[in-house]
């Protein structure tokens, strides 16, 4: 089904990039499953009204957010560190002998919980992807395996009492019906309770070309204003904006009940910013498409002039982002015969649409390729400082954003 009027806000939904038949991004199974994964149309919108950035159609969220998700946070040594940052701050601010409650919602496998297990925080964790919540609660946190919403609040509730914060880290712009959460919010949060929540930021995407931010399970690409029209339709107010490099650009919103705090002067700087940036005109867009095309038709070339050259190069990060690249500049096996990556749960399965082998990183240097297309940009430094001698012994990185280009 393809939406014509903005989830949110009812505003009328303008097609502004579409980039064709995508599978499920984190779709990775084996051979004999390959042609089982289900496909969807990838286009975004843009509402004219609320300006909140939108797929137009969307995939039922259980396709996406089932027991064997294979998403691990606590994969990469950046994300544990700010798992750990966001843990320390959350226990500085709780005052002493107050009995705080804490729910994270989309917890993953505790990467941030683990740390207020062990400080004594009574919490909670929500999420479908059952497998990560085992890794969890194996460490002592505690985590409902279901999807957030209204009904799950009420019991939540119920159970526990009103949560002083509600946190939730690449999530929220996962999930389409945020009526049915900023309703759960409501029931849940305490009086002068904060629901706190990251993602990744369209103001980032938009200026570095980041089109592989777009995939199935970033249904609301938000910017400060989009998630302040948002707030206030659902009797909340947006009163912090913070901005973090985390996953090329991400914004931390602060969002209490309307009327209870007064707005940080970073909201109002930010909507300044984004309307210079024109953000909410579809012209931007029009920019942006064109920089996207421009891309595929580069990566390509030179990937096929590479594979006319008999050079060898892999991919290295089985990303969901990566289906978006592969499937969209039809990368496959001929072009790129492997992808490296570190999560058990992917190896030995072949990526979604292009049916690439994901191997092990043991198979990078084993010998090294000539060049590596770097699909796990946003862990760059992390990455290449491990993969050190690739680059020391004369391999290059290929990486396509807001350019192609080596390093
Ligand atoms: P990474 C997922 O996106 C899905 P993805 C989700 N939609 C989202 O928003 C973000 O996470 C938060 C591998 N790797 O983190 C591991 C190595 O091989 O960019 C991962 O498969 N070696 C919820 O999938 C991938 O790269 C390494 O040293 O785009 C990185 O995926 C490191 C650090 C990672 O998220
Ligand atoms: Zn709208």
């Amino acid at each position: 089904m393809t939406e014509q009027s903005c989830r949110l806000c009812k505003g009328e939904l303008r097609e502004v990039l579409d980039l064709g038949r995508q599978p499920i991004s984190n779709a990775f199974v084996r051979a004999e499953d390959a042609a089982k994964v289900p496909f969807f149309r990838l286009a975004i919108g843009l509402c004219n009204s609320c300006a909140m950035v939108q797929q137009l159609d969307e995939v039922p969220p259980n396709q996406m957010f089932h027991a064997e998700y294979p998403y691990r946070a606590s994969g990469s040594a950046l994300i544990r560190k700010h798992g750990a940052d966001v843990a320390e701050r959350i226990i500085q601010t709780c005052p002493r002998g107050h009995d705080r409650f804490v729910v994270e919602v989309g917890s993953n496998d505790g990467v941030m919980l683990k740390r207020l297990t062990d400080a004594g925080i009574r919490h909670l964790g929500v999420d479908p992807a059952a497998v990560a919540a085992d890794v969890a609660q194996t460490s002592g946190v505690n985590v409902w395996k279901e999807f957030f919403n209204a009904s799950t609040a009420t019991r939540i509730r119920d159970e526990h009492g009103p949560a002083h914060l509600i946190y939730s880290a690449n999530t929220i712009s996962h999930i389409s019906y945020l009526d049915s959460i900023f309703l759960g919010v409501d029931i849940l949060l305490a009086p002068d309770g904060l629901f706190v929540f990251e993602d990744r930021y369209l103001g980032d995407i938009v200026n570095c070309v980041y089109f592989d931010q777009i995939y199935d399970e970033h249904i609301y690409l938000f910017s400060v204003r989009s998630v302040q029209a948002m707030a206030a339709q659902f009797g909340f107010e947006l009163i912090d904006a913070e901005h973090l490099p985390l996953h090329g650009g991400s914004i931390r919103y602060t969002v209490a009940r309307a009327g209870t705090s007064k707005p940080t002067a970073a909201v109002a700087e930010f909507l300044v910013r984004e309307s210079a940036q024109g953000l909410a005109e579809e012209a931007t867009f029009v920019e942006f498409s064109a920089a996207v095309d421009h891309i595929r038709t580069d990566l390509v070339s030179l990937l096929r002039d590479l594979r006319a050259d008999g050079r060898r190069v892999v991919g290295y990060g089985a990303t969901s982002r990566s289906a978006t690249v592969m499937n969209y500049c039809g990368i496959g096996p001929e072009l790129l015969p492997m992808v490296c990556d570190s999560t058990p749960e992917k190896q030995g399965c072949l990526t979604p649409g292009t049916k690439i082998p994901v191997c092990p990183p043991e198979s990078f240097s084993n010998p090294y390729p000539d060049y590596a297309l770097l699909f796990a940009w946003n862990h760059a430094e992390e990455i290449m400082a491990k993969e050190r001698l690739f680059h020391e012994s004369g391999g290059r990185w290929i990486l396509y954003a807001p350019k192609v280009h080596l390093a």
